[in-house]
């Protein structure tokens, strides 16, 4: 069943695409917290804010040896493998389970950056591990997560953040991340009409919620494409309607980063507004949510 609220982001209404001005603000109040004014102007101007170096080696380590416990566990619902390949492990979700998980995404260096983004308490909509291994590890097509979670979630508002986490070290060769910068203040929807059970296919190969090339084209030509490189324990702030993608990687060196994403306490899912369903829990938090503890 899809919302009754109205839809100030109408996207995959079996329509053309579109781009329009963004309706939400990017900064939520004025709450302090531990980016500096130049940072949040930084992350206001661009839609992602890159902190080289920011979590230290004991953290990583602790993050790595998760990834290698959330990994080795059954093939529960949370693990989605490589396109065309059942054996190569892609993506983990709901990293809480997980001690070393829970505790870094509780840390104020992170959970605090959102909530002065945010402007208010926040919660974790969903977290992931996007492993992306030597050789194997297949990219992201340019979205917009704010596009799915509207769509498919039922988020209502701008007012999430990702924090993407780099586990290894993320070159420009071995498929990093790459954000459009200034692309956040537009909305751009989607052609199409999202299928049922559309995240069994969309987390392994996504095809539905891919903005088509003249509005990539647009958003590239009003801002510079830019990598998220940096050491391991570096870590990107990105707003959560900042276009990103990825590519494939084929070197030796793999590229995992985990993602926890931040939602406003305020900004809880009502149903889908483009789905007939919502999607499962391990994807997109709903119902009893608990703020991350400040
Ligand atoms: O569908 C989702 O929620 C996920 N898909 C992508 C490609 N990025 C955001 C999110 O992790
Ligand atoms: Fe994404």
């Amino acid at each position: 069943m899809t919302t009754t609220l109205e839809d100030r982001h109408p996207s995959r209404t079996g329509g053309e695409s579109e781009i329009t001005e963004r309706r939400d603000p990017v900064r939520w109040g004025s709450d302090p917290g531990p980016l500096s004014p130049e940072q949040l102007a930084a992350y206001e101007r661009d839609g992602f804010l890159i902190l080289p170096d920011l979590l230290g080696p004991d953290a990583v380590d602790a993050c790595l040896a998760a990834t290698r416990d959330l990994s080795r566990s059954d093939d529960g619902p949370g693990l989605v493998a490589e396109p065309g390949a059942d054996d190569e492990l892609r993506s983990v979700f709901e990293l809480g389970r997980h001690p070393a998980f829970a505790s870094l995404m509780a840390m104020d260096v992170l959970a605090g950056a959102a909530r002065q983004l945010l402007g208010s308490d926040v919660y974790i909509h969903q977290s992931r591990l996007n492993l992306k291994r030597a050789f194997t590890g297949r990219g992201f097509p340019w979205h917009s997560d704010f596009e799915t979670w509207h769509v498919e979630d039922g988020m209502p508002a701008m007012r999430a953040v990702s924090c993407s986490v780099a586990l290894t070290d993320n070159h420009t060769t071995n498929g990093p991340l790459l954000l459009i910068a200034g692309s956040h203040r537009w909305f751009v929807s989607c052609p199409g009409q999202t299928p049922d059970d559309h995240h069994l296919q969309s987390l392994r190969r996504q095809e539905y919620g891919v903005p088509d090339h003249d509005s990539l084209r647009w958003l590239a030509a009003r801002g510079e494409i830019r990598p998220f490189t940096g050491a391991a324990g570096s870590v990107a702030f990105f707003e959560c309607n900042t276009m990103h993608g990825s590519a494939d990687n084929i070197t030796p060196t793999p590229r995992a980063s985990a993602f926890f994403v931040y939602n406003s306490i305020d900004n809880q899912l009502v149903e889908p507004f483009g789905a007939a369903q919502p999607r499962p829990t391990h994807l997109a938090a709903r119902g009893d949510v608990r703020s991350v503890a400040s």
